[in-house]
């Protein structure tokens, strides 16, 4: 990990735009303009500086505007920190299109993001009657208490922030972007390929349907080797490719679905060739993909989630190309539901995190009936009731039977829990902390410790639970000595067993089988240039406590154009074959049947039987 201390900061390219003193104008006058944007690092871009950092006088305005010149989604413009005393306020109850503006009262720091894509980050800064921008307090930002201080400039403040790293000089002095050194291969072999949407990596004259040039590629990995095998961008898209964010595969593992965040759209991928074969428009910042395994009509049908909406759409992959079939609400009233996941074995319940819905965090979990789109229970946060008060943005979920018993892990960007659920009986069991402050006080939510907790899905045999938690900054913290981590819970107690330090922007996690039995937690990080693999029990006892980091798999392979971002941005990872109870037993009937490649009939000979058919 790379050893980040406050000292270092004030180098970079943002900072010196603290020097920038604007003209004085009238009281509520427009001075600067931050356009939305889906360039990594610089989310918010102002017309002043070209960076998400911008510096005013009290009394001037500045207008957020999100339309196509920048963005070819919707999203909200949201205060998270201000000034003590500041009457500012801006938030929206729905993602949205248009301009936002904000009068700024009190001279100080101000920080804001966006509901819908939570680590879209922008600070503006108000001088003082001196020119300068006052120090960020630990009342303004509790995090800064837990560093044991009371107060810090804003500019090491900004100068850690992560998520604000707008030029290659700012991510490679921010992110952790390794050589070829820093590859570490596990000793034990994985089994197929792990597919990664490296979702930051710029690629010359990737252009989306708005003619604006997009970020992203998608990484796959064979996992017998370790090796970059083939590196997919978008250009053949025809425009509809943006951020790609999460992937699926159908059961012949012939095809990957790929879902397109800062779009609205999807892909159907050739595997073996990487050739996109389709795409389609499914509606505004589609999230996840997961396929139904319920045996029956819908069987093989694309669930995807709308996170700048409010539904669930899914989408039929016909011989004459994807077409939609159905679109249900997640929830009551305006729901921006992201990362579900379907019960293991059956599907016939869907899992969906709504991330809010309202003015502020407060967000919601529904239980869906599957077949029917009719939500069966929605848990909707109560700052009042100790099970749902946690419920603020949350963001992901993993779900497998757990002897016997359904049992949903839900993560919470704001509240740093994560919360279990039985999905029989449609009751909530509790809420694990996965978080960290820089002094090591788990607990705390996201203004303690500026860290977020991402996806975390259930290994297929059952007994752990990963949860990728991102930092929103690379300071490092015990007992981990990272910003970052992977909290390993155990399914049967439900504590956190271990916590594994990861790069910058921990983001993604997805289970793949391991040559011999067993699964490695195949981990993403958006800020880094690399893929962590982590065994939750390298020596089997059945005990996580020596969950360890077994690989380090460099992404970056030389792609040209990409620069600092070549290999970074992983978000979404899919090991093929797919391993859990349901998506993987469809794959294995289809051998022999010709009906799979010959390499995934290789791989298909390389599962035990428990991997094969687990949980039973
Ligand atoms: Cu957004």
């Amino acid at each position: 990990m790379k050893k980040i201390t406050f000292s270092l900061s004030t180098c970079l390219s943002s900072i010196a735009l603290l020097a920038v003193v604007a003209a004085a104008p009238a009281f509520g006058a427009s001075v600067d303009t931050m356009s939305l944007t889906d360039e990594p690092g610089n989310w918010f871009k102002s017309a002043n500086t070209g960076t998400p950092f911008t510096v005013i006088k009290p009394g001037e305005r500045v207008d957020f505007k999100i339309d196509n010149c920048c963005t070819s989604t919707k999203h909200t413009v949201t205060l998270l920190m201000k000034p003590t005393g500041s009457g500012v306020v801006m938030d929206q109850d729905q993602s949205q299109k248009g301009t936002l503006s904000v009068t700024f009262d009190l001279p100080g720091a101000y920080l804001f993001h966006c509901k819908v894509h939570p680590y879209m980050t922008a600070v503006v800064g108000v001088t003082d009657a001196a020119g300068n921008v006052p120090d960020v307090t630990s009342a303004m930002l509790p995090f800064i208490g837990h560093l044991g201080v009371s107060s810090l400039p804003a500019a090491t403040v900004l100068a850690v922030i992560t998520t604000i790293a707008p030029t290659d000089a700012d991510k490679l002095a921010k992110w952790d972007i390794f050589d070829s050194s820093a590859q570490v291969k596990p000793a034990i072999s994985g089994v197929g390929e792990v597919w990664i949407d490296t979702q930051f990596e710029a690629v010359r004259n990737q252009r989306d349907l708005n003619g604006a040039i997009k970020p992203g590629t998608i990484t796959v990995v064979d996992a017998a080797t370790f090796n970059v095998e083939r590196e997919i961008n978008g250009k053949r898209a025809r425009g509809m490719w943006n951020n790609p964010h999460n992937m699926w595969a159908n059961f012949s593992l012939s095809s990957v679905y790929n879902g397109n965040w800062f779009g609205q759209w999807i892909n159907k991928i050739d595997r073996s060739s990487g050739r996109i074969l389709n795409s389609i428009t499914v509606g505004e910042a589609p999230t996840h993909i997961i396929t139904i395994p319920t045996v029956g009509p819908e069987m093989g049908v694309l669930t995807i989630p709308l996170s700048a909406d409010n539904d669930m759409v899914k989408v039929r992959d016909l011989p004459s190309g994807l077409q939609i079939i159905d679109s249900k609400p997640t929830g009551e009233g305006k729901t921006h539901p992201h990362g579900h996941w379907l019960t293991c074995g059956t599907g016939d319940r869907t899992i969906v995190p709504n991330v809010f819905k309202g003015i502020g965090p407060a967000g919601s979990i529904s239980i869906m009936d599957t077949a029917s789109g009719v939500v069966l229970k929605e848990f909707v946060q109560n700052p009042n009731d100790p099970l749902t008060a946690p419920l603020l943005m949350p963001i992901a979920v993993g779900e497998c039977h757990v002897n016997g018993v359904a049992k949903a892990y839900v993560a919470n960007v704001v509240s740093g829990m994560v919360t279990a659920i039985n999905v029989d009986t449609q009751t909530i069991l509790g809420n694990i902390p996965v978080t960290l402050a820089p002094d090591g006080q788990t607990g705390l939510d996201i203004f303690h410790t500026l860290q977020a907790p991402i996806q975390t899905p259930v290994s297929p045999n059952e007994r752990w639970a990963a949860t990728a938690v991102l930092s929103l900054t690379n300071v490092d913290r015990p007992p981990t000595g990272s910003a970052d981590h992977v909290a390993i819970i155990d399914t049967t107690t439900d504590q956190v067993v271990a916590l594994v330090p990861t790069p910058a922007g921990t983001h993604g996690v997805n289970w793949g089988a391991k040559l011999g039995g067993g699964y490695y937690a195949y981990v993403t990080n958006q800020h880094a240039n690399v893929l962590t693999i982590i065994d939750p029990d390298p020596n089997g006892d059945g005990n996580g406590a020596d969950a360890a980091a077994v690989g380090t798999i460099l992404l970056a392979n030389g792609s040209r154009g990409a620069g600092a971002t070549d290999g970074t941005g992983g978000q979404g990872v899919k090991p093929l074959p797919m391993t859990h109870d349901g998506w993987i037993q469809p794959t294995v009937a289809l051998s022999g049947t010709g009906q799979l490649s010959p390499e995934v009939e290789g791989w298909v000979g390389k599962l035990t039987p428990e991997q094969k058919n687990p949980g039973h």
